[in-house]
């Protein structure tokens, strides 16, 4: 299962078109659309989200609810594009009054974005560097989702930080697995818990007021994977480089950890390794400090990974930069932008690891149908118990 998706933030819409999708595989338009809703939200969120409420058109690969086996084309219209009909038309010449950014924003991809493009407007970049394109993703991996559903797979995220505003958890790597989603959803801030997730937003409050903006940490959870995804025979097959490059593709991360992460560095190695017991329903683990990875494949114990976030480059109080067209000293642009947008980008987190996850499950068991993966799958799980016995 693959995506590519295009669009610019002011265009007219974002499409993904997934190729890969099994026949038989119910989609439910509803569903994607409340992820595009949970990927809105968040406090901190700024003026955009105002505008805009995200819903997914279907616009191939589907008919009467049920996935044919052919590419499916997702469409997330831009109510913003009503605004820049002119400044963004993909035909014609620019208006006269065309105000070109000439102040790239330091962080951003403006800069090295024109040099690398040899352009005079930082637009020419900034429309599709924004994370605005993250919608598209989320879409895409709605198909995803619905893939592991079906075969009992659960993708999850929460908030750990919020600038130096942290929700402090014992044996995270084991208990995570069991968290109430509800505590997660109801939090303004996707931190299970109440008391954590009102020191973020304070910390979110005083960062507005200051023309600050802030990052964090988020951790993507997977509950319900068979083990044996993934591969250990060459470095680019690991499961753990698939879902560290998706991971890493969010715009604004700047770290990704499997498990202890870098915390494990430090310790004796009896301290980090996960010993191995065998129970009633085959082998298990009496910790999970791998994060539920060991040689680039699942173990079977829940998938923990944990991003962070830089904070967003656009700032109400900006940094200096240098105008290209005078060349000289300048603040960067002042676009209108969000103070923190850690939350939604946990709901991207969960979109990539969940599309690299449904990836790992094709490649296993096949993607020509459901009806033959649950098959393949069963008959996999069967051999599994017997060798475990
Ligand atoms: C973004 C700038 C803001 C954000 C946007 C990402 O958009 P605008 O320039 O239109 O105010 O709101 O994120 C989204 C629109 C979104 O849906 O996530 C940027 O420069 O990266």
């Amino acid at each position: 299962m693959q995506f590519v998706t295009a669009g610019e933030s002011h265009g007219p819409a974002l499409t993904a078109i997934v190729s890969g999708v099994p026949a038989g595989l119910r989609i439910s338009e509803s569903h994607v659309n409340s992820d595009l809703r949970r990927r809105q939200s968040g406090y901190g969120r700024g003026g955009r989200q105002k505008i805009e409420a995200d819903h997914v058109e279907v616009q191939s690969g589907v008919r009467f609810g049920v996935t044919l086996g052919t590419p499916v084309c997702l469409r997330v219209p831009n109510r913003d594009w009503q605004n820049w009909t002119d400044r963004m038309a993909a035909s014609g010449s620019a208006p006269n009054d065309l105000v070109r950014e000439v102040t790239p924003r330091p962080g951003h991809a403006d800069l090295v974005g024109i040099l690398k493009n040899n352009s005079d407007d930082c637009r020419n970049v900034l429309e599709r560097a924004s994370a605005r394109e993250t919608a598209a993703r989320v879409a895409a991996a709605g198909i995803a989702r619905e893939f592991l559903a079906e075969l009992g797979v659960e993708v999850f995220s929460y908030v750990t930080s919020i600038g130096s505003a942290r929700y402090e958890e014992s044996d995270a790597f084991m208990r995570c697995g069991k968290y109430n989603l509800a505590d997660i959803e109801l939090s303004e801030v996707r931190c299970p818990s109440a008391e954590a997730s009102l020191k973020m937003m304070k910390m979110i409050d005083v960062a507005r007021i200051k023309g600050e903006s802030l990052g964090g940490t988020f951790r993507v959870v997977a509950t319900g994977l068979v083990p044996g995804l993934g591969d250990f025979s060459s470095g680019a097959s690991r499961l753990t480089s698939k879902i560290g490059a998706a991971l890493f593709g969010i715009p604004a991360i700047k770290g990704v950890e499997f498990g202890m992460g870098f915390q494990a560095a430090s310790l004796e190695g009896s301290h980090v390794h996960d010993p191995i017991a065998l129970t009633h329903d085959g082998f298990t683990r009496t910790s999970n400090n791998a994060g539920g990875l060991e040689g680039g494949m699942t173990t079977g114990m829940p998938l923990v990974v944990t991003c962070a976030m830089k904070p967003i480059p656009t700032l109400k109080n900006p940094l200096e930069t240098v105008n290209i067209d005078t060349m000289e000293p300048a603040l960067a642009s002042r676009e209108r932008s969000d103070v923190c947008a850690v939350p939604a980008a946990a709901v991207v987190g969960e979109a990539e690891v969940a599309f690299a996850l449904a990836a790992a499950y094709t490649e296993k068991f096949g993607s020509d149908n459901m009806h033959d993966i649950k098959a393949n799958l069963a008959s996999y799980m069967d051999r599994i118990r017997t060798q475990s016995r």
